[in-house]
C-alpha cells in the first residue's frame, strides 16, 4: 500500500492508529493544534500513556514514516480522530469534528478517501463533515470518498484490540466503504464488516450505551439488593453462569471520555424515546452522591462528626492514569459537600490539580476514619493491610469496586464494608 495518510488528532486514538500505519510501511503525516503535543511527538515524546506507545512511536519517527506538524498536509487518505465531547447541558459538541473537516478541505484532491474515526452521533458524517467537503470541488461518491470507521479499543490494550477487533465500517456509497476497508487491511486482522455511515454511527454509539444501560442495572440491582441481606457482587457472579446473562459490575458511578458521554448522543437525538438510556445515565451519574451518603451514615453509625476520609483512586478505572470523567473526583466532591475531610492516594496519578491533595498512601490513610476504595487498580488488590498504619480502633473501609480481600482486610482488625452488599456480615446495624 503506497497510500500517504494525514492523520487528523493525534490523541488516544489518532496517536497509536498513526503509528501502527506508519510501522507498517505507510508514509503518515499527523497533525495536532496543541503545539506542545506536536513538539513532543516530533522528539519521541509521550503526551499520553498507553502500554507499547514509546517504542512503536521511537519505532515511527525512526523509520521517517511518521511526520508531525500542527496542520494539514496533501495526501490520499485523510483521518479525523478529534474529540466529539460534551457541553454541560449534555448535547453535542461537534464543533472540533467540523473544525477538523474543515482544515483538511483546502488540501484534499481528486480521489482522495476522508475517514472519520471519533464517536459521533448518528448523522454527523452527512450534516457535519459532508457539507464541509462539498466546498471542494469535488464530487462525494465519484472523486471523493468519505467513511466512518469508529474506533473500539479499549485504553491499556489499544494496540492489542486495534490489530484484533473487528471493525464496523460505514460508507456514503459502498465503494467508499470498500476503500476504508481496503485500507484498516494494512494491520487490522479483526473482520472488517461493510455498511453506511449512519449504521456505522449507531453501532458504535449503541456498544457503549450497551454497557452504560447494563452497568446503571447492575448499580440498581445493588442498592436493592442492600436492603434484602444479599451480596450483589455474589448474585451477580451466578447469575452470569446462565449462558445468556452477562450483568455488568457495580461501582461509584461510570468514568471514562466513552460510555459516560455516548449515551447523551441517543438522548438528544430522540428524547422520547431514549428513556432507559437517559435513566440509565442518571442512575449512573447519581453514584458517587450514594457513596458519599453512604459513608456519611458509617460515620454517623460511629458517632463521629468530624470525618476524615481517604480516597484510594483517582482514575476511572483500574490500571491506567486518565482521570476524566473520573466518578473518584465526584466522589470527593459530594463527600466534601457534606463537610468531611478527604485526602487520596493514586499510584497511576502523578500531577492532579483536583479538589484533593494527591499524597502518598501512609500520608492518605494515617488519620482516616473510613477508606473507600473508587478505583479496582491491581495495586490496591495486592495492598497488605497490615503494613498500613492508622488510627486505633481501625478505620472502617468501604470498597465500591469488590477489590480487596474481605478477611485478609478483617483479621488485620479493619471494619469491612462493600457497595451492594446487604449480606448479614456486610449489613451495617
Ligand atoms: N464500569 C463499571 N462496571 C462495569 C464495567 C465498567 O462500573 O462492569 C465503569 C468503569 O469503572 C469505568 C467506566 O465504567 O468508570 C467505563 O470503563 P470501560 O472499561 O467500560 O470503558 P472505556 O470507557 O475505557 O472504553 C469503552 C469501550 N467500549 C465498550 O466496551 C463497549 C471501548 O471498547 C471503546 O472503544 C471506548 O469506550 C470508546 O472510546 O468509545
Amino acid at each position: 500500500m503506497n497510500n500517504k495518510i494525514c492523520i487528523v488528532g493525534l490523541g488516544y486514538i489518532g496517536l497509536p492508529t498513526a503509528v501502527m500505519f506508519a510501522n507498517s510501511g505507510v508514509k503518515v503525516h499527523g497533525v495536532d493544534i496543541n503545539e506542545k503535543a506536536v513538539n513532543m511527538i516530533a522528539n519521541k515524546q509521550l503526551h499520553i500513556e498507553e502500554t507499547g506507545l514509546q517504542e512503536r512511536l521511537d519505532q515511527a519517527i525512526d523509520s521517517g514514516n511518521f511526520t508531525v506538524s500542527t496542520t494539514p498536509v496533501e495526501a490520499d487518505v485523510y483521518i479525523v480522530a478529534v474529540p466529539s465531547p460534551i457541553n454541560p447541558d449534555n448535547t453535542a459538541n461537534l464543533e472540533y469534528i467540523r473544525r477538523a473537516t474543515a482544515s483538511i478541505v483546502p488540501y484534499v484532491k481528486p480521489g482522495a478517501l476522508v475517514i472519520l474515526e471519533s464517536t459521533v452521533p448518528p448523522k454527523t458524517v452527512e450534516n457535519v463533515m459532508l457539507p464541509e467537503l462539498r466546498k471542494t470541488d469535488l464530487t462525494i461518491g465519484e472523486n471523493l470518498f468519505v467513511s466512518h470507521s469508529p474506533e473500539r479499543v479499549i485504553p491499556g490494550k489499544i494496540f492489542e484490540e486495534l490489530v484484533n477487533n473487528d471493525r464496523i465500517v460505514g460508507g456514503v456509497t459502498p465503494e467508499c466503504a470498500e476503500k476504508t476497508k481496503a485500507l484498516y487491511k494494512t494491520f487490522v486482522q479483526g473482520e472488517i464488516h461493510l455498511t453506511d455511515a449512519t449504521t456505522a454511527e449507531l453501532v458504535k454509539v449503541m456498544e457503549n450505551t450497551y454497557r452504560d444501560v447494563n452497568i446503571a442495572f447492575a448499580n440498581e440491582l445493588a442498592k436493592i439488593a442492600e436492603t434484602i441481606g444479599v451480596d450483589i457482587w455474589e448474585a451477580i457472579r451466578f447469575a452470569n453462569f446462565h449462558p445468556r446473562v452477562n450483568i455488568h459490575m457495580p461501582g461509584p458511578g461510570v468514568g471514562g471520555h466513552c460510555i459516560a458521554v455516548d449515551p447523551w448522543f441517543l438522548v438528544e437525538l430522540n428524547p422520547e424515546n431514549a428513556e432507559i438510556i437517559h435513566k440509565a445515565r442518571l442512575t449512573n451519574d447519581g453514584m458517587p452522591k450514594f457513596v458519599a451518603q453512604k459513608a456519611q451514615s458509617m460515620l454517623d453509625m460511629k458517632g463521629i462528626t468530624d470525618g476524615k476520609v481517604a480516597i484510594l483512586g483517582l482514575a476511572f478505572k483500574g490500571d491506567v492514569d486518565d482521570l476524566r470523567e473520573s466518578p473518584s473526583i465526584t466522589v470527593i466532591e459530594a463527600l466534601q459537600e457534606l463537610g468531611i475531610e478527604v485526602k487520596s492516594f493514586d499510584p497511576h496519578i502523578k500531577t492532579v490539580q483536583h479538589t484533593t491533595q494527591q499524597l502518598t498512601l501512609e500520608d492518605a490513610t494515617r488519620d482516616a476514619d473510613l477508606i473507600i476504595l473508587t478505583t479496582d487498580h491491581t495495586d490496591f488488590k495486592q495492598l497488605s493491610p497490615n503494613t498500613l498504619t492508622t488510627k486505633e480502633p481501625k478505620p472502617f473501609v468501604l470498597d465500591t469496586k469488590n477489590s480487596l480481600d474481605r478477611n485478609k482486610w478483617e483479621q488485620a482488625g479493619f471494619h469491612y464494608f462493600k457497595l451492594g452488599d446487604g449480606s448479614p456480615v456486610g449489613v451495617m446495624n
